[in-house]
C-alpha cells in the first residue's frame, strides 16, 4: 500500500532543509500556548503543573512522575534507570497493583527530541492508567506497566530551549553533536547504509552500538525484565503508522502474522474514536529500512514477541510541530488502541 502523506517522509525526517525551518517558524510560534495563572499557581502548591493542553518541558513531566508516586503510592513507583549524557534522570514509573506473576507492558516516548506529541501522549496514558484507574480496573488486574515518558531528555530539552527540530541525543563523539537513539541499538547495528556513520547526519548511529547512556539504560532494564514484558511499545511521530518489525530489512519475522493481528485490534480501536487513519505494516514497506531501532532490538535480542513503533499524528501538515490542542484527541485515540491490545492479549492468553 502506498502511504499518503503531505510530504516525502525522508525529506522531513532525515534532513533539515532551510525551507522546513522557514515553514515551521510560524507554526512553532502558534504550537504551544503559555501556562494559565491557575497552572502557575498549582506549581506553587506542591502539586504538579502538567496539563494536556500544552507541551511541557522535562522538569514538569519529571515532577508529574514524582507526584504520581506520592499521591498514588499504592500502585506507582518511580525508578531512575540511568542518566542521560548531560546528567538528567531517565525516570521510569512502574504501575502495578502489587500482585505477583503478571505479564507487563512497556511504553516509552520521547526517544526523538522534537517529537513532542510522544511524551505528551505517554503522560496522557499514565493519567488514564493511574488517575482514572476505576474506569478500567481490568488493566491493572491483568498487567504491570513500565512507562518511560522521556527516553531522550537532553534532546527533548534542547528542542524546547534552542532548536525546535532537534532529533538526536546531545552526546559529543565527533564533529557534530548527538546520536540518533533509534539507530544505536545493538541488533544489526550500523548495517544498511554507510552514511549513518556520519556524525553530522540526523540518523548518525553512533561510534558503536549502545554508545548512548540512554539506549544502554533502557536496554539493561528491558533485558532484566525480558521474561515479564510481553508487549514493547515505543511512541514516535509523525505519519500515523503502526510499525511492525523488522525495521532493518525488508523481511518479516516468522510470527509476523501474530504481531499483525494484535496490532490490527489496536488500529481498529484507534480509528473508531474519530476516524484517524493509520497504516499498518513494516517500516521498509511503508517508509524506509533502518537498522539499530529499539523495536527490532526488543524483539530480536530481548525476545519480546509483540514489539511495535507507533508513529503518532499527523501526516505532515504540521509534522513535528503539532499544535497543543491535538494532545487530548491524540491521547484519547492512542489510549483506546493500547486498551484494545491489552484486552486482546489477555483474552488470547486466557483462552
Ligand atoms: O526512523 C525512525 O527512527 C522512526 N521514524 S521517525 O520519524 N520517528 O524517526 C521509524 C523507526 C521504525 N523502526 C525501525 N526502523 N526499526
Ligand atoms: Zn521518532
Amino acid at each position: 500500500m502506498e502511504p499518503t502523506r503531505g510530504k516525502n517522509i525522508l525529506d522531513v525526517v532525515l534532513v533539515k532543509p532551510d525551507e522546513l525551518y522557514r515553514e515551521t517558524k510560524s507554526a512553532i510560534r502558534n504550537e504551544n500556548p503559555p501556562l494559565s495563572p491557575i497552572e502557575e499557581e498549582l506549581e506553587n502548591r506542591g502539586g504538579h503543573r502538567l496539563t494536556w493542553h500544552r507541551y511541557h518541558q522535562y522538569k514538569d513531566i519529571d515532577s508529574y512522575l514524582g507526584y504520581l508516586a506520592k499521591t498514588h503510592n499504592d500502585i506507582c513507583q518511580t525508578e531512575v534507570i540511568g542518566k542521560s549524557s548531560e546528567g538528567r534522570d531517565l525516570k521510569l514509573i512502574k504501575v502495578s497493583n502489587g500482585a505477583a506473576n503478571k505479564p507487563a507492558i512497556w511504553i516509552d516516548g520521547g526517544l526523538h527530541g522534537r517529537e513532542w506529541i510522544s511524551p505528551a501522549t505517554v503522560t496522557y496514558i499514565l493519567l488514564q492508567l493511574v488517575e482514572f484507574r476505576d474506569q478500567h480496573p481490568e488493566l491493572l488486574e491483568a498487567f504491570d506497566w513500565y512507562i518511560l515518558p522521556v527516553g531522550n531528555p537532553d534532546g527533548y530539552e534542547y528542542s524546547h530551549t534552542t532548536d525546535r527540530l532537534w532529533r538526536k541525543t546531545r552526546s559529543k563523539w565527533a564533529a557534530c553533536r548527538g546520536v540518533d537513539p533509534n539507530r544505536n541499538w545493538d541488533f544489526h547495528w550500523g548495517e544498511g547504509t554507510v552514511t549513518t556513520h556520519d556524525s553530522c547526519r540526523e540518523d548518525f548511529a553512533g561510534p558503536q552500538a549502545f554508545s548512548e547512556p540512554e539506549t544502554r539504560a533502557m536496554a539493561e532494564f528491558l533485558m532484566a525484565h525480558r521474561e515479564q514484558i510481553k508487549i514493547y511499545l515505543t511512541l514516535h511521530s509523525y505519519s500515523q503508522m503502526w510499525l511492525v518489525p523488522w525495521g532493518y530489512k525488508n523481511e518479516k519475522p516468522k510470527d509476523y502474522y501474530d504481531m499483525y493481528v494484535l496490532a490490527e485490534k489496536g488500529v481498529q480501536a484507534l480509528q473508531s474514536v474519530r476516524g484517524t487513519d493509520y497504516l499498518l505494516g513494516t517500516s521498509p514497506e511503508l517508509i524506509y529500512a533502518a537498522s539499530g531501532g529499539s523495536d527490532d532490538w526488543a524483539k530480536g535480542v530481548a525476545g519480546i514477541k509483540y514489539s511495535y513503533t507507533i508513529e503518532l499524528p499527523d501526516k505532515g501538515n504540521y509534522g513535528f510541530v503539532l499544535p497543543a490542542n491535538q494532545i487530548e484527541p491524540v491521547g484519547e485515540e492512542t489510549w483506546a488502541a493500547i486498551k484494545a491490545i491489552a484486552q486482546q492479549f489477555s483474552q488470547m492468553t486466557h483462552s
